[in-house]
């Protein structure tokens, strides 16, 4: 039996009810607790307590009514680490407080009391449908967590009325998205559509975030909540290039085998209906040390949790959605026979090639005249140049030391990455040996060398600024889905006026020395890598975060080579003891736990980069 206080005292009490809360995190440094709380909802304030057996009942937070402008369900597809998961928000004065309750009736009825008690309040027009995670909205990816919504808030819980359907819009509208009913759903408003638990209904109108728009097989149109519907994920994949529907097992390995290229594959569906596979095309080594082509069969498996479903493919490796598992396995191998490289496509050779003409990626050598040799980089020679009026870097490729065809192809998508915090690629010239690789010029040259070369003279603010431009780079990267490898400082470039900038992303896949790519290697940047790459080679954004630490102990150590003192075999010895760098002496103690934050064990327990940004610029604006 739950003892509540004494409530006596109070104006009359509306609602009352244990639940689950976030901490609001209303300062930078607060933690992302959830406690178990009486909450109490009375005509005056929401306030909330603290019971502990034998202690007495606490008061732990109110607020006033008069300060809430926003109550609305939290509609999301973040795991929720408490008890009870059914969120909803209470946006007030400058802060969020999300709310957690036991099932969706109990979270239903107190959204629709705090919104009756304050719906005469001055109330935000838009707001948040998803929650603020680690420094954004989820919904709308801004990094401001009081940015004005991004949907339109109905505080009276009104909703639009269903649009007329269209008649030109028929099923087949390649538009069209359809969802699978959680569970029943019984009409209450005249404009509600009744929904069958694992029946399909096509999507009309997901502008609103609460209450869609449905059609079912019937052609019966109608409103339902969005929490009771899932998206399809088989549909959701027809838009991908790696999907090859209709491709049976035989013509995808010959497919494949035409194509010929290590890491080459699809997915396709499987002769189970329902089920997908992901074919794989690899060079393995035979006793004879001859390597022979072959193709694998891998089928996506499918985990399920109550209502979640979850993808994985060799390991359990597992992810929401399918193009998230493909996402992961371009990058990681985890258990395939290779990573996955290459998407083969029944219709075109190469769709990426497709996508841009040659001739915007593809620099003409004469167009490039080359004035000055700058020094010697990863793959060879760098010249500075002038293209097209612009001053350029040149980097010349040594032949055989990089995988030129795989390169050619990535150049592409290197080439769309455009960000004021990452050394441009402008183009590549490939018609001729050695093959030119043409990037933004940069006055200063690299980081390692300007930050010895100036040791002493930098003030906390330079040291601090360039941590913040490399973590933007970085969370722009890691929006994109972009995974760095090699983030150091000497990666990082200076511009005329002193922003550092990132260079080389993504550069050492197309590396062909072995010293380079080899953990064991001599070359390899132990010393910026983390525990998961240096034992299993596995590459994330997280394994850039750890990275990303090493690389700000290099800035505040003005250059310093990080564990100087110590060889490879010796670094390795010293993470495996769980021992890290030691503080600069230039470091501030807050820029130390972001770098401690950055180098846990576990990927993850580090920050993504859009929190690192968002706590290094709080740093910034610190007196
Ligand atoms: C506290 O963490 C509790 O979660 C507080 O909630 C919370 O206050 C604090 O966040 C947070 O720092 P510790 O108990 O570990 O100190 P509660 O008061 O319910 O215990 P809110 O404002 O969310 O109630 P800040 O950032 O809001 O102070």
């Amino acid at each position: 039996m739950v003892k509540y206080p004494d409530f006596t005292m109070y104006p009359r009490v509306i609602l009352k009810e244990t639940l689950f809360k976030k901490s609001q995190q209303k300062r930078r440094t607060s933690p992302s607790n959830y406690k178990e709380r009486i909450f109490v909802l009375n005509t005056q304030n929401l306030t909330y307590f603290e019971q502990r057996p034998g202690k007495k009942t606490t008061q732990k937070g109110c607020i006033e009514l008069s300060n809430i402008k926003c109550v609305e369900i939290v509609r999301s597809d973040v795991p929720i680490p408490c008890d009870y998961k059914y969120p909803f928000q209470v946006a007030h004065d400058s802060y969020y407080l999300y709310v957690f309750a036991p099932d969706n009736d109990s979270r239903l009825k107190w959204v629709r009391a705090l919104k009756e008690a304050t719906q005469n309040n001055n109330l935000f027009l838009k707001y948040h449908p998803d929650f603020w995670v680690e420094g954004k909205w989820r919904c709308c990816h801004q990094t401001e967590k009081l940015a004005t919504g991004c949907s339109e808030y109905y505080p009276n819980g009104a909703k639009p009325l269903p649009p007329t359907p269209d008649p030109t819009r028929r099923s087949s509208d390649p538009e069209d998205r359809i969802v699978v009913a959680l569970r029943n759903f019984n009409p209450v408003e005249d404009t509600d559509l009744p929904l069958h638990k694992d029946e399909e209904y096509f999507v009309i109108d997901s502008s609103e975030p609460n209450w869609w728009t449905v059609r079912d097989k019937n052609g019966n149109v109608g409103t339902v909540p969005c929490i009771y519907i899932a998206e399809k994920i088989s549909n959701n994949i027809d838009k991908f290039e790696w999907y090859n529907k209709d491709v049976n097992r035989t013509d995808a390995e010959s497919l494949l085998m035409r194509e010929n290229k290590d890491g080459g594959f699809m997915v396709r569906d499987s002769k189970h209906p329902g089920v997908y596979t992901v074919s794989i095309f690899s060079r393995v080594s035979g006793n004879d040390g001859e390597k022979y082509p072959l193709v694998k069969h891998y089928q996506i498996k499918v985990q399920r949790e109550g209502e979640k479903v979850m993808y994985y493919l060799a390991e359990k490796y597992v992810f929401p959605t399918i193009p998230e598992l493909i996402r992961y396995h371009q990058h990681n191998p985890a258990g395939l026979i290779t990573r996955l490289r290459h998407c083969v496509s029944r219709n075109v050779t190469n769709p990426r090639i497709k996508e841009l003409p040659s001739d915007k990626w593809e620099i003409h050598p004469d167009e490039l005249t080359l004035s000055e040799e700058l020094g010697s980089g990863q793959f060879g020679l760098v010249w500075k140049g002038s293209w097209n009026d612009l001053q350029v870097a040149v980097k010349t490729v040594r032949e055989g030391f990089m995988s030129e065809e795989e390169f050619k192809e990535e150049a592409q998508v290197m080439m769309k990455l455009s960000h004021n915090k990452l050394v441009q690629l402008y183009g590549v010239v490939t018609q001729r040996s050695p093959i030119y690789l043409v990037f933004e010029f940069m006055e200063n040259g690299c980081l390692t060398d300007f930050l010895r070369a100036r040791k002493g003279s930098f003030s906390q603010e330079v040291l601090l600024g360039m941590c913040l431009d490399v973590s933007e780079g970085m969370a722009y990267l890691e929006t994109s889905n972009f995974i760095h490898r090699d983030l150091a400082a000497r990666n990082c470039l200076v511009s005329e006026d002193n922003v550092v900038k990132i260079s080389d992303f993504g550069m050492t896949r197309f590396v062909l020395d072995d010293q380079y790519t080899s953990s064991y290697g001599s070359k390899f940047p132990v010393r910026w890598s983390s525990p998961e790459v240096i034992k299993f080679g596995k590459y994330s954004s997280k394994s850039d975060v750890w990275s990303f630490g090493v690389f700000m102990w290099e800035v505040y150590s003005e250059g310093r080579v990080p564990y100087d003192s110590r060889s490879n075999a010796e670094v390795v010895e010293t993470l495996n003891a769980g021992q890290r760098l030691l503080r600069p002496r230039l470091c501030p103690q807050s820029v130390y736990e972001l770098m401690q934050w950055s180098w846990k064990e576990k990927p993850e327990d580090r920050p993504s980069f859009a929190l690192l940004l968002h706590e290094l610029a709080c740093l910034e604006q610190e007196p």
